[in-house]
């Protein structure tokens, strides 16, 4: 099922904030680059409606527990479980109005009642309908665990396409989670694997109990600088029950992307060594062009690499040269899709 959250236009004055208060660390890994982000789970007891509650946890306690394994290359990042008893329509029975016995009603949530009787909807008698249990599935991921109780902490690069702010929103939280942009805040440049940093400055802070009432709460605001890569980390608890997480990023355009981050998050290897892999501020620097490659699958059996120059506005607002360079060569697989780098080539700004 695809959920589209539109939410309010971004706020300019948060932009605002964040510039005035220092730019968010952005990262330029120079290894190879691979789609979505990498998903690790950690065990979480049934029915612990209060480790999730502290912000320590969300942040990095959640290491602490044990891991039972991981995922890589997820770029559809929402979540959205449904315990197994739940029915795809409401259970009406209408013989059911002279029932009025504390019977649970079992609805996949965002249905709609059939009928004010929908309250009066027979429980199935099927042992699965115990809303309480651990429930096993690989419906998290296509990884096999208790989508019912589990923390799963998400981390990835955020590639801005555009200079601007971007505005990150849970639609709702199921039970509470936290989602984290940028260097040191999310993770170090370099550094996606380490273990947890421990800031607590989350971008968004869905830690239950959040206010129903103020969805603005749910939402987080950073201006980031196109071609920079910025470290991304959502982490989530479920304690019993469904779990649901919807996540989208509106951009500096106005358009939102929901659910599916293709094109826009990425994993590296981390590389300890790699000198200058964080840009602690990128406005800071002229980016005195970009290179942007664009790679092709295509039919023939040769390889060909174009390169064009032009003048674009660059992350600064200045005139900036852009080279584009394309590379056609032969598609070996299926899977290998046209892909596009973007790499800012920096100079530290001059006369400062
Ligand atoms: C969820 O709870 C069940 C029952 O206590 C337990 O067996 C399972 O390991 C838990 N799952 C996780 C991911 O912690
Ligand atoms: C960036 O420039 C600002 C203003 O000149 C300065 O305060 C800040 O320290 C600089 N940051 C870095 C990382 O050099
Ligand atoms: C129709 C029916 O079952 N009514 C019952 C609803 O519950 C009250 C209180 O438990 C009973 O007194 C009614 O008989």
């Amino acid at each position: 099922m695809s959920r589209h959250y539109i939410f309010s236009t971004v706020l300019a004055f948060l932009a605002l904030v964040n510039v005035t208060s220092g730019s968010t660390e952005a990262c330029l890994p120079s290894g190879e680059k691979k789609s979505g982000m990498n998903i690790n789970f950690y065990q979480y007891t049934l029915k612990d409606s209060s480790t999730y509650s502290n912000p320590e946890y969300m942040a990095h306690g959640y290491a602490d527990k044990e891991k039972l394994g991981s995922v890589s290359g997820q770029t559809k990042i929402s979540i959205d479980y449904n315990i197994p008893c739940s029915s795809e329509t409401c259970d009406c029975d209408d013989e059911s109005s002279d029932d009025n016995s504390s019977e649970i009603v079992l609805m996949k949530r965002g249905n709609k009642p059939c009928s004010d009787t929908a309250a009066l909807a027979k429980k199935r008698d099927d042992v699965d309908c115990d809303q309480g249990a651990a429930y096993w599935s690989s419906d998290l991921f296509g990884f096999y665990t208790t989508p019912t109780n589990v923390t799963v902490e998400m981390t990835g690069y955020f590639l801005a396409p555009k200079t601007g702010s971007y505005t990150f929103g849970f639609g709702t939280v199921d039970d509470s989670a936290i989602l984290s942009i940028g260097g040191n805040v999310a993770f170090d440049c370099c550094k996606q694997e380490q273990p947890p940093v421990t800031s607590t400055d989350f971008t968004i802070n869905g830690i239950k109990p959040w206010n129903a009432d103020a969805p603005t709460n749910i939402e987080g605001s950073v201006y980031m600088y196109a071609g920079y890569y910025y470290p991304m980390k959502v982490v989530f608890s479920n304690a019993v029950s469904w779990g649901t997480l919807p996540i989208s990023v509106t951009l500096p355009d106005g358009s939102t992307v929901s659910d599916d981050f293709d094109g826009y998050v990425y994993s590296f290897e981390d590389d300890l060594s790699q000198a200058n892999c964080a840009v602690p501020d990128p406005p800071n620097y002229t980016t005195t062009g970009i290179i942007t490659t664009t790679t092709e699958p295509w039919t023939s059996a040769y390889t060909t690499t174009d390169t064009q120059t032009s003048t674009v506005t660059g992350p600064n607002g200045l005139p900036t040269d852009e080279t584009i360079i394309e590379v056609k060569h032969q598609q070996v697989s299926a899977l290998q899709l046209p892909h596009r780098l973007m790499q800012p080539v920096l100079l530290p700004h001059p006369l400062t």
